[in-house]
C-alpha cells in the first residue's frame, strides 16, 4: 500500500487532561485536528508493530475518526488493531482487553460523561500497556508532538466497514473486529459470584432491580449480564441502546443526571437501581430510600471484598486507594483490616502504578468511580455486580437486609463521613483562577494554620502534592486541601475534564461516630462546614455564582 504524506500544522491546546483530549465536535471536525492528534500518539508509543485496541462509547464522530485512526495505522505500521462491533467498547472492556491481549494500548473514543452529538463532545484517550490510562509523562510527550507536527503519513483505504465480525486486512495492518461485550462478561463470571447472585434473586422474588444504560455504552452489558446471565426481566433494565448523542441526555450517574432512574426506584418501588456513565467507568447505586455515596460504596465494597467476592479470596486485598478529595471512608476500612491505603490525585492514572505493584486491590474517586485491580480502568458494572453480589451474601446472614440496611450496619461499625460535592460550572476562568490564586497565597504564609472559621479550627493547609511511591514522580497543585482539627476537611480544585470554561469543584467532609447522626441528611449535616467553604473561599464574588450548578 502506497504511503502519502501530507502536510499539516499544529493546533493549539491538544493537551490531554484528566482524561484524554475533550473538546467540542467542531473542534475535532477541523481538517487535520483529529488526524493530528491521533498521529502525535502514534508517534508517541511509537506505532511500529504495536497492536491496539479501539473502541468507544458510541458517540457521534466515532465513525469518521475510526476510519483516520485506520488510515494514519496503516501508514504507521501498526500490526493490528482490535475493533469492537461499530466501533462500541466500554472504557473497562478496553482495558481488560489490552490486558488480555497482551497489546500495546489502546485509543478510547470517548467523552465520558459529557454530553455527546454535533454540538457536544467527542473525546480521544490513549491507555498504555497495562490498560490504564497513559501517564503523565506520555501524555507530556502526545503533547509536545502535537505542538510541532508537520506531517502526516496516511494509507487512503476505502471506508472500513465496523459491522461485520471478522478479520480484515489493509496492506499489512491487520483488522479484526470482535464482540462488543463477551470478553467483559466472561471477566465478570470469573470474579464475582453469579450462583449466589442468581439465588438470592430466585430467594426473593419481591426483591426488583433497576439498570439505567443512560443511552450509553453499558446498556449492551448490561442486558447480557443483567437479562440474559442474571435470568432478570426486561423490566430490570432501562436505556439500553447506546445513541450518538445519548438521546439528548446528560450520561452522568448521579441524582441530577440520572433522575429518570432516580423516579422510577421510587415511584415503582424497585429495591436497587443502577446507572452507568457514556463510556461505562461510572456508576451509580441506589436503594429504596438509600443513595449511596461513591465514598461510601467503595468502603463497604473494600469491607466485604474478602468475604464475599471470589476474586479477592484468590486475590487477597493487598491495599486500598483513593482519590484525594473523596472521603476518608475507605481509611478507616484500612486501618481496620490493617492494610495499606494511599491517597492520589484525581484521575484513575494514578492508581495504576499501585495496582501494578501489587500493592493496591480496590480503589476508588468520590466522583462515581469505583473499581479495582482486575483492570486499569474503574468499571461501572463491575461496582454495580459487586453491590449485588454483597447484597446476596448478607441475605444469606441477615434475610431482608436491603441496601439501606448495608449503609447503616457501616456506619454503625466505622462512624459515617458525610460527603458532598458542589460543581461550579463554566465560570469564568480568570475569576476562578484568581479565587485559587488567593488560597495558595493564603497557605503560604501560612496564615490558616491554627485559624477558628465558625466551629471549625484549622489543622493543617496545603495544595496537595503527590509523590508517587512506585516511579517516584510527583505531581504537584493537585488541590487546595484545609484539614481542620476534628478530622472535616475542605477541598477546592478546578476540573480537568471540561470542554469550555471553567468548572470549579468544592468538597466538603465531616465526621461523625455519633450514632444518632447517622440517618441525618447530608446537605444538613454539612451545612456548617459549607459555609465556611464559601466565606473562606469567597466563591461568589470570585465567580459570580450564588448557587452550584450540580450537587452530588
Ligand atoms: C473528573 C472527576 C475525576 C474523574 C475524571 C474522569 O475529573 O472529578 O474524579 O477521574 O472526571 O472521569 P475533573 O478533572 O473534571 O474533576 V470520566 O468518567 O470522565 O473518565
Ligand atoms: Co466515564
Amino acid at each position: 500500500s502506497i504511503i502519502q504524506t501530507i502536510a499539516t500544522k499544529p493546533f493549539e491546546g491538544q493537551k490531554p487532561g484528566t482524561s484524554g483530549l475533550r473538546k467540542k465536535v467542531k473542534i475535532f471536525q477541523q481538517p487535520n485536528y483529529t488526524e493530528n492528534f491521533i498521529q502525535a500518539i502514534l508517534n508517541a508509543i511509537p506505532a511500529k508493530g504495536a497492536t491496539l485496541v479501539v473502541g468507544g462509547d458510541g458517540r457521534y464522530y466515532l465513525d469518521e475518526t475510526l476510519q483516520v485512526i485506520v488510515k494514519l495505522s496503516a501508514a504507521a505500521g501498526v500490526s493490528k488493531l482490535v475493533v469492537g462491533q461499530n466501533g462500541i467498547l466500554s472504557t473497562p472492556a478496553v482495558s481488560n482487553l489490552i490486558r488480555k491481549l497482551n497489546a500495546t494500548g489502546g485509543i478510547l473514543l470517548t467523552a465520558s460523561h459529557n454530553p455527546g452529538g454535533p454540538d457536544n463532545d467527542f473525546g480521544i484517550k490513549y491507555n498504555i500497556s497495562n490498560g490504564g490510562p497513559a501517564p503523565e509523562n506520555v501524555t507530556d510527550k502526545i503533547y509536545e508532538i502535537s505542538k510541532t507536527i508537520t506531517e502526516l503519513k496516511i494509507v487512503d483505504t476505502p471506508k472500513i466497514d465496523f459491522s461485520v465480525l471478522g478479520k480484515q486486512n489493509v496492506g499489512e495492518l491487520e483488522i479484526e473486529v470482535i464482540d462488543s461485550v463477551h470478553d467483559y462478561i466472561e471477566l465478570m463470571k470469573n470474579i464475582f459470584d453469579f450462583d449466589s447472585i442468581k439465588s438470592f434473586f430466585s430467594n426473593n422474588p419481591n426483591f426488583k432491580m433497576l439498570f439505567d444504560g443512560m443511552n450509553g455504552v453499558t446498556g449492551p452489558y448490561g442486558q447480557r449480564l443483567f437479562v440474559q446471565e442474571l435470568g432478570l426481566p426486561e423490566s430490570s433494565v432501562m436505556r439500553c441502546i447506546p445513541l450518538p448523542d445519548f438521546g439528548g441526555a446528560h450520561p452522568d450517574p448521579n441524582l441530577t443526571y440520572a433522575h429518570d432512574l432516580v423516579e422510577r426506584v421510587n415511584n415503582e418501588g424497585y429495591d436497587f437501581g443502577a446507572a452507568s456513565d457514556g463510556d461505562g467507568d461510572r456508576n451509580m447505586v441506589i436503594g429504596k430510600d438509600a443513595f449511596v455515596t461513591p465514598s461510601d460504596s467503595v468502603a463497604i465494597i473494600a469491607h466485604y471484598a474478602k468475604e464475599a467476592i471470589p476474586y479477592f479470596q484468590k486475590t487477597g486485598v493487598k491495599g486500598l486507594a483513593r482519590s484525594m478529595p473523596t472521603s476518608q471512608a475507605l481509611d478507616l476500612v484500612a486501618k481496620k483490616q490493617g492494610l495499606e491505603y494511599f491517597e492520589v490525585p484525581t484521575g484513575w492514572k494514578f492508581f495504576g502504578n499501585l495496582m501494578d505493584a501489587g500493592r493496591c486491590s480496590v480503589c476508588g474517586e468520590e466522583s462515581f468511580g469505583t473499581g479495582s485491580d482486575h483492570i486499569r480502568e474503574k468499571d461501572g458494572l463491575w461496582a454495580i455486580i459487586a453491590w449485588l453480589n454483597i447484597l446476596a451474601y448478607v441475605n444469606k446472614k441477615n434475610p431482608g437486609s436491603g441496601v439501606k440496611d448495608i449503609l447503616q450496619s457501616h456506619y454503625q461499625i466505622y462512624g459515617r463521613n458525610f460527603f458532598s460535592r458542589y460543581d461550579y460550572e463554566e465560570v469564568d476562568g480568570k475569576g476562578a483562577d484568581e479565587m485559587v490564586q488567593r488560597l495558595r497565597s493564603m497557605i503560604e504564609t501560612k496564615e490558616l494554620e491554627g485559624k477558628q472559621l465558625g466551629s471549625f479550627t484549622v489543622a493543617t493547609a496545603d495544595d496537595f502534592t503527590y509523590n508517587d511511591p512506585i516511579d517516584g514522580s510527583i505531581s504537584k497543585k493537585q488541590g487546595i486541601r484545609i484539614i481542620f482539627q476534628d478530622g472535616s476537611r475542605l477541598v477546592i480544585r478546578l476540573s480537568g475534564t471540561g470542554s469550555s470554561g471553567a468548572t470549579v469543584r468544592l468538597y466538603v467532609e465531616k465526621y461523625s461516630n455519633n450514632a444518632s447522626e447517622y440517618t441525618a441528611d447530608t446537605q444538613k449535616a454539612l451545612q456548617s462546614l459549607i459555609d465556611v467553604a464559601l466565606d473562606l473561599s469567597q466563591l461568589q464574588k470570585f465567580t459570580g455564582r450564588t448557587k452550584p450548578t450540580v450537587i452530588t
